[in-house]
C-alpha cells in the first residue's frame, strides 16, 4: 500500500517535490487553482468535497467545496496541525510551519477495512507546565490529560502475511537533545527523555523527535495471543530536573494498519 507522505506536495514547500506538481495540476484548471489549498481523492485524482480542514490549536475549522478547495483565513504564527477528516478516508495531518505560503494540495487515501483509527482528537500529555522556549510552545491550547494516554481495541487474528503498523499522524512538543539539535526546541538548559510507545505493555518505540506520519511496526509476537490489544503512549520527563516535570506534547490521528 502507499504511504500518506508520497501524496503530500506542498509547492516548494515542506515536501519539495516539483516532479509531482505537473502530475497534480494537470488535472486542474491551469492560473485560477495554482494558489488554492486543495484536497483530492489518491486513487483517481478527483476534488474531496465536503472534508473538514481542521487547525485545533486556532479552533478553526474550513470544509472544502465542490472544487475540493479550502481557505485558511488565520494567521499562522508558529508552527502548529492542520488535519483533514472525511467519512470513509484515513485521517490525515500535517505540521504546517508560519513559513508555509504556499498552497497546501493534500491527497488522502480511503480507508481499508482493517484498519482501525484509534484516536482522532487532539491529545495533549504532560502536566500544562512548560517553557515557552519548549518545542511548538506557541501553539498550545488544550488541557494536559495526564502523563498517559492508553486505549483498547479488538483485531482480528493477524494472518500470515500481514503486517501491523501504528501510525502517529502528527506529534508535537518533544523537547528531547535530538529535538534541541534540529532546532524543534529552543530550551538551553535542558531536555527531556523521548515519549515512549507501548503496546500490550511491551515498549515497541521511543519518538525523539517531532514531525508526522511516524510508523512502528508492531512484532507480531506481541499480538499472535490476544485479540484485545493496548496501545499506550507516555510522555517524557525533564531529566534536569529532580522534581517530577512531565513533558508536554500533543499529537493527533493514530491509526493502526494492518496489511
Ligand atoms: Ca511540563
Amino acid at each position: 500500500m502507499r504511504k500518506f507522505l508520497v501524496y503530500l506536495i506542498i509547492f516548494g514547500g515542506i515536501v519539495g517535490l516539483p516532479a509531482f506538481s505537473k502530475t497534480i495540476t494537470g488535472k486542474i484548471k491551469k492560473e485560477e487553482n495554482i494558489n488554492t489549498n486543495r484536497i483530492y481523492d489518491v486513487e483517481n485524482n478527483t476534488p474531496i468535497e465536503g472534508a473538514i480542514v481542521r487547525l485545533p490549536s486556532k479552533k478553526y475549522s474550513a470544509i472544502t467545496n465542490k472544487q475540493g478547495t479550502f481557505k485558511l483565513e488565520t494567521k499562522i504564527n508558529a508552527p502548529t496541525i492542520m488535519s483533514v477528516e472525511k467519512d470513509g478516508y484515513k485521517p490525515f495531518s500535517m505540521s504546517l510551519s508560519e513559513n508555509n505560503k504556499n498552497p497546501i494540495i493534500v491527497g488522502i487515501e480511503k480507508t481499508s477495512p482493517n484498519d482501525i483509527i484509534i484516536e482522532t482528537d487532539m491529545i495533549h500529555l504532560g502536566d500544562n507546565s512548560f517553557s515557552i522556549n519548549s518545542a511548538h510552545a506557541n501553539d498550545f491550547s488544550l488541557n494536559a490529560i495526564g502523563s498517559v494516554f492508553s486505549k483498547e481495541f479488538i483485531i482480528n487474528p493477524l494472518k500470515e502475511n500481514e503486517t501491523a503498523t501504528l501510525i502517529i499522524g502528527s506529534i508535537i512538543g518533544i523537547d528531547t537533545m535530538q529535538a534541541r539539535t534540529l532546532k524543534q526546541s529552543n530550551v538551553k538548559t535542558a531536555y527531556s527523555s523521548p515519549p515512549e510507545i507501548f503496546c500490550n505493555g511491551h515498549k515497541i518505540a521511543e519518538i525523539k523527535i517531532n514531525g508526522d506520519n511516524q510508523k512502528i511496526n508492531i512484532p507480531k509476537s506481541i499480538l499472535s495471543k490476544n485479540r484485545l490489544v493496548n496501545i499506550s503512549i507516555k510522555t517524557g520527563k525533564n531529566l534536569f530536573k529532580n522534581d517530577l516535570d512531565f513533558d508536554d506534547i500533543e499529537f493527533t490521528n493514530i491509526l493502526l494498519e494492518i496489511k
